[in-house]
């Protein structure tokens, strides 16, 4: 079988039409009214709150910068209870923020943070849990929630991948005391770059919206040391036309997957999680975990073994966040401490998938891998 010609990545970003981006341009060189809250940032504010699901949205320049503001806005100190198994940046904002983070073991079933490790992870210094919808897949809102009022914590869902998915036809986005996305070139909607965060009432959303412009409350009041990290008009403008076509990209992301399930489903050795009852998925990632035993081959041996076929699978959450230098110190990082993890992060791979993947383009990568079976 011939590689692919050209390379198929990880993902790729849909892009909005650029006649209509063009004529939002035109308007906002027009207005030159370019960033601080233009019509464009509070329209995509409101319409995303709606198409969402959820009662407030902050928009940010960044899924980061909305992380690190979060804690700010919350005032969280001290320790806080979090999944090792994510992108970097979930236990950066503790960083940044001066906190303790204390990385919990996750759940073999769901790859999210296990509720039972985060209550043993419990000290008199925790004040909040950090958990992530890792790919997309909601984490055990309700047990946490419980472990949350039990120990008087607060919750900060990372929910960069979680953009669009409920549960029996409710956003998760409304779990927890705030929710944060992040609207990367990446992410199941963009906006080149960007995030937000989800609040649910109108003090929260004011205290966020000073710290993401300097702290500013009026034009010679500056309430609190804030940062600047707002979303500009052409992002928000872009945002706004992205939405039109979001159902049906995730509507393709559904069927990508589906094909990726139907071709690899009695792939010995090849696990993929499956949809699971009462939640709409947004099929933001295709991540598999490959048993060596069973499949004959390494996890590495694919990933290389697919780039020599031109196709960029990626090690979506390797190395683990607690083995990365700065982190490796702490108590929880541990391997010991955190076994599941450290299997998964040595057997999950992700395997393209984004709205213009062609569907004979998976069989291919399908067939690739059936191919190099051991
Ligand atoms: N929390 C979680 C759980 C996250 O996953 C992330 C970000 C954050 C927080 C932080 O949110 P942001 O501050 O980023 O808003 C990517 C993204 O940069 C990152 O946003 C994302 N998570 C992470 C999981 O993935 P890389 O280093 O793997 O991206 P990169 O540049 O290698 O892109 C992957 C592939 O996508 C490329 O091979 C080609 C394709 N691509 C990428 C870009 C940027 C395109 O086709 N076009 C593009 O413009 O981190």
């Amino acid at each position: 079988m011939q590689k692919f010609e050209k390379p198929i990545y990880v993902t790729q970003p849909v892009l909005p039409s650029l006649n209509e981006f063009t004529k939002l341009l035109e308007d906002i060189w027009q207005s030159k009214h370019l960033t601080n809250g233009g019509k464009y940032h509070e329209l995509l504010e409101k319409t995303l709150a709606d198409y969402l699901g959820v009662k407030y949205v902050s928009l940010f320049s960044n899924g980061t910068l909305a992380l690190i503001i979060a804690l700010q806005t919350l005032r969280i100190t001290g320790e806080v209870i979090t999944t090792p198994f994510s992108f970097v940046a979930t236990t950066h904002a503790l960083w940044w923020n001066g906190i303790k983070p204390v990385f919990a073991d996750i759940d073999i079933n769901t790859l999210n943070i296990n509720p039972l490790k985060v209550e043993a992870a419990i000290t008199p210094k925790t004040t909040a849990i950090m958990p992530v919808h890792v790919f997309g897949n909601p984490c055990e809102i309700d047990v946490l929630q419980k472990i949350a009022d039990t120990y008087r914590l607060k919750i900060i869902y990372d929910a960069a991948h979680a953009f669009g998915v409920k549960r029996l036809n409710k956003s998760i986005l409304n779990f927890g005391d705030l929710s944060v996305l992040s609207f990367h070139a990446t992410k199941v909607f963009n906006t080149i770059e960007g995030g937000a965060i989800i609040c649910h009432d109108e003090q929260t959303k004011i205290n966020i919206d000073y710290l993401k412009n300097f702290g500013y409350s009026g034009e010679f009041t500056v309430v609190g040391p804030g940062i600047n990290a707002k979303m500009n008009e052409l992002q928000a403008a872009y945002g706004l036309l992205q939405l039109k076509s979001i159902e049906c990209d995730i509507e393709k992301r559904k069927q990508i997957s589906a094909t990726y399930r139907n071709l690899l489903n009695d792939v010995n050795g090849i696990l993929a999680l499956n949809d699971w009852e009462n939640i709409q998925h947004n099929y933001a990632y295709f991540p598999i975990l490959i048993e060596q035993n069973q499949f004959g081959r390494t996890r590495d041996e694919v990933y290389d073994f697919l780039r020599t076929k031109n196709v960029y699978a990626r090690k979506y959450f390797y190395p683990l966040i607690s083995e990365f230098s700065t982190y490796q110190g702490l108590d929880s990082a541990t391997a010991a401490n955190l076994p599941i993890a450290t299997k998964v992060a040595k057997q999950v791979l992700c395997l393209p998938i984004y709205p213009n993947l062609e569907v004979a383009d998976v069989e291919k990568i399908c067939d690739f891998i059936k191919s190099f079976r051991g």
